[in-house]
């Protein structure tokens, strides 16, 4: 099953929105292997936008990220990537569809609540920069049987 990397950023966690996310995902159906809440590190921050690190945004980006604790998953399932990022809805909230976390929790493309891998290179980017391996669990739900034919 494929795995990619999710984070609720710390303006979703200020709002009180993790429980709401995380329920969306499990309830679709997807998996959460790891989970964790921590403040993460510029270093850390840095590595995980490098894609951005020549745009103007990028500063502020690491520093809002860096603000406070966020949360951080690996999320499984069929087509686990493309599934989070519908989930997530459009990166800037404005043209995020309703029903959607960003459509329906954020306005602001520089606080869009949540993060998502976009390809299975970033999702194996990503996963390896916040976890371990060791972190990451292996176990079935039990309604796979009626989740999946
Ligand atoms: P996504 O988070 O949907 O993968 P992205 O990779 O293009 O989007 O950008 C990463 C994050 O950077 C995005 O969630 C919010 C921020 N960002 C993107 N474009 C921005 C802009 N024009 N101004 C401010 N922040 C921006
Ligand atoms: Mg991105």
């Amino acid at each position: 099953m494929e795995q990619t990397y999710v984070m609720v950023k710390p303006d979703g966690v200020q709002r009180g929105l993790v429980g709401e996310i995380i329920s969306k995902i499990e309830k679709r159906g997807l998996k959460l292997v790891a989970l964790r809440m921590n403040v993460i590190s510029e270093a850390t921050a840095k590595e995980h936008y490098s894609e951005h690190a020549a745009k103007p945004f990028f500063p502020g980006l690491v520093g809002f990220i860096t603000s406070g604790p966020s949360v951080s998953m690996v999320v499984a399932g069929k087509d686990a990537i493309r599934v989070v990022r519908a989930i997530n809805g459009a990166t800037n909230p404005v043209d995020a569809a309703p029903g959607t976390i960003r459509g329906d929790f954020a306005l602001d493309v520089g606080r869009n609540v949540v993060h998502a891998s976009d390809s299975p290179e970033a999702a194996a980017r990503e996963i390896a920069i916040h976890f371990k391996d060791s972190e990451i669990g292996n176990y079935s739900r039990i309604d796979e049987v009626c989740l999946y034919e």
